[in-house]
């Protein structure tokens, strides 16, 4: 079997979003994301607008600011649906959706 893992690279935008100075791509278990958005304001600035340990999030990148890039990596049994969201408040009304993690084919 052969171990799957994915890498993306973001980059913070700034043309299409004016106003918005900030993103943050969190990825959470499908149909998590309001939730996850709701305790990520609770826990506040200090923690980066994601409330720690929360197991609905899958991965995340770092608080970019427009032009600034991050990776964030995949391992395991990453085959499924997705969502995700940007939790710096307000955003997450617009800065939301989803994917699917086909499962690589076997050779
Ligand atoms: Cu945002």
């Amino acid at each position: 079997m052969c171990p799957s893992y994915m890498m993306l690279s973001l980059e913070g935008l700034d043309a299409e979003h004016v106003g918005l100075i900030y993103f943050q791509w969190v990825v959470v278990k499908q149909g998590s994301k309001d939730a996850v958005v709701v305790d990520g304001a609770e826990a506040g600035e200090a923690n980066g607008w994601i409330q720690p340990d929360d197991d609905r999030i899958i991965a995340h990148t770092k608080l970019l600011n427009p032009g600034e890039s991050d990776e964030i990596k995949f391992k395991g049994q990453i085959a499924g649906f997705y969502e995700f969201v940007c939790t710096f408040p307000g955003h997450s009304a617009t800065m939301f959706g989803e994917f699917k993690f086909l499962q690589p084919r076997q050779r």
